[in-house]
């Protein structure tokens, strides 16, 4: 743990309700125990102040005092370091993998993305081809213990948990089971969506928002 940023700044996320990315921060700063506060923003309507603020127009943004940061990976590697019980593997090759397929798991989020705002069935069908191809990568990669690297939870586990959120909102709001054809993953899943921190991560009514933001977006999930 870096001695001089120990977690004793104000300390804001500024989130959307439905974005995973800021989920994956949600989730760390709750299992790390750090104290901090939320302040929503409609995306579709950014204020000004959050453009000034955010590099890329993108959440989430850390606030830590009057210091700025952005990009999920980056934010929750420097909560992770102020803080004690360390979420990277301290082998430096493990932890350049780990930094890897966390960047993977944000191109599998793209791709769920894709397919949740699919407004065809043919659209579905290809869109679900990508996000299944990545997948199946993760899943022959994806350990039999019971986090993605083996027994302890990692901040690639904080990055992935938000597929399952999804996963599980697809399946329980559309009756569509996409993780059929992943055992493994859908192991991951399961133990992911246990934690408390992973449970607290996003709002009460996330599913009704979710559904809301799908019908909005035309998707076939929503018609079908
Ligand atoms: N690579 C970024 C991705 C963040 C991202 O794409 N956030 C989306 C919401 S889920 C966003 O703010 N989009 C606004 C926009 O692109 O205008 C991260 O990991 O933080």
């Amino acid at each position: 743990m870096h001695e001089t940023y120990q977690a004793n700044q104000t300390i804001e996320l500024i989130s959307f309700k439905l974005c995973p990315f800021v989920q994956r921060s949600v989730i760390t700063l709750l299992h790390k125990g750090i104290d901090f506060n939320i302040q929503y923003i409609d995306l579709a309507n950014k204020p000004d102040w959050f453009l000034a603020l955010s590099p890329l127009g993108k959440v989430p943004v850390l606030k830590y005092g009057e210091e700025v940061l952005f990009e999920s990976a980056v934010i929750n590697e420097f909560l992770d370091e102020i803080t004690a019980d360390s979420l990277m593997p301290s082998d430096p090759l493990q932890k350049a993998k780990d930094r890897a397929w966390i960047e993977y798991s944000s191109q599998v989020l793209m791709a769920q993305y894709q397919v949740s705002l699919a407004k065809t069935p043919a659209d579905f069908d290809t869109r679900l081809l990508g996000l299944n191809d990545k997948l199946s990568r993760l899943e022959s990669l994806t350990s039999e213990h019971a986090y993605f690297n083996g027994a302890n939870l990692a901040l690639v586990d904080t990055a992935l948990a938000p597929l399952f959120t999804r996963f599980a909102a697809i399946k329980q709001l559309f009756a569509k089971d996409l993780l059929a054809d992943f055992p493994r993953l859908k192991a991951l899943g399961e133990r992911l969506l246990a934690l408390p921190a992973v449970q607290k991560s996003v709002v009460e009514d996330f599913n009704q928002l979710y559904a809301e933001y799908l019908r909005k977006g035309e998707s076939v999930l929503v018609s079908a």
